[in-house]
């Protein structure tokens, strides 16, 4: 049994479709409590947090918008973060997924305190590795993978606590990479496992591969899981739709094998609009797969990759 603790991220600020700052409530509309309590698990909800006092950073590109805003989001979510890593395990209720900015620097500070390595899996239709100095859209919830892995350009936000090393990132279910994404990626030892790999090998391969790294490293994992991982047909209630996503099974067997893995120390649910969801539909499909995560299963059977 874990001590989950929800944190509230409405952050809205890292991308134009207003709405992500529902997010939270939503989740907690959807039963997010109540199912992981159902499944033996203690909850505790830490209700949302606020920015800080906004500064008044510049950034080098113009496009960027609400730079100040995301430096903040990122201070505050950081600590936040950091200090429930201490306690158990935080489940951050996004929030687009500019939040991951803050959440995965305090999940780093705790690894590199604990001198664990952390590896971070991404489920997202993008590969969100631009930087404040390339993204062309300025909408920062496409920079926090650059951030974590300490590549340049962050220079108006916190140090980030402790690189995670490109090896230990493992992008999962892509289909759309910009330019100086795909420029940045083809330098890089991130893991890319494209729509092309999972169609090719299947999910459980590659998601087995990465998950026997992080076991054989003894290593912490944060799962940062955006809405458009999915396929819009199951998953509507996004901004940055991508047709061709993980099916209604595809991304519940990726959750059941993290749950036998038991690596999982911290959470992202990012990216949720329910301002375009259809009664709800998207809320309760990112519930249901927490509960995946955390152990629902139809049969109890002796795990393959543990
Ligand atoms: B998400 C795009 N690459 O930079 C950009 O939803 C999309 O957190 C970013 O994965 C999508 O604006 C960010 C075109
Ligand atoms: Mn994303
Ligand atoms: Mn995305
Ligand atoms: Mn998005």
């Amino acid at each position: 049994m874990t001590h989950c603790i929800l944190i509230g991220a409405p952050v809205d600020s890292g991308q134009q479709r207003p709405g992500c700052l529902m997010g939270p409530a939503a989740y907690r509309v959807a039963g997010i409590a109540r199912t992981l309590q159902s499944l033996g698990h203690g909850v505790e909800d830490r209700g949302d947090l606020a920015p800080g006092a906004l500064g008044s950073e510049v950034a080098p590109n113009a496009a960027v918008r609400h730079l100040p805003e995301t430096v903040a989001w990122t201070r505050v979510l950081a600590e936040a973060g950091e200090r429930a890593m201490a306690e158990g395990m935080p489940i951050f209720l996004g929030g687009d997924h500019s939040l991951s900015l803050g959440s995965v620097a305090g999940v780093a500070a705790h690894a590199k305190a604990q001198g664990r390595p952390l590896f971070v899996l991404w489920l997202d239709a993008h590969t969100d590795i631009h930087s404040v100095a390339t993204t062309e859209s300025g909408n920062l919830h496409g920079t926090p993978i650059a951030y974590i892995a300490g590549r340049p350009g962050f220079e108006a936000f916190p140090p980030f606590p402790a690189r995670v090393p490109e090896e230990n990132i493992c992008l999962f279910g892509i289909r759309s990479v910009d330019p100086a994404e795909h420029a940045a990626l083809e330098q890089s030892e991130i893991t890319v496992n494209d729509m092309r790999v999972l169609d090719e090998f299947g999910f459980a391969v590659p998601m087995r591969a990465f998950l026997e790294k992080v076991r054989a490293a003894n290593g912490m994992l944060h799962v940062s899981l955006d809405v458009d991982f999915l396929d819009p047909s199951v998953a509507p209630a996004v901004g940055t739709t991508v047709p061709g996503g993980a099916t209604f099974r595809e991304a519940h067997l990726v959750c059941e094998l993290i749950h036998e893995s038991g690596l999982m120390t911290s959470l992202d649910l990012v990216e949720l609009n329910p301002f375009l969801d259809e009664r709800g539909k998207t809320s309760r499909m990112m519930v249901d797969l927490v509960g995946s995560l955390m152990g629902r299963k139809v049969f109890d059977r002796p795990t393959r990759s543990g």
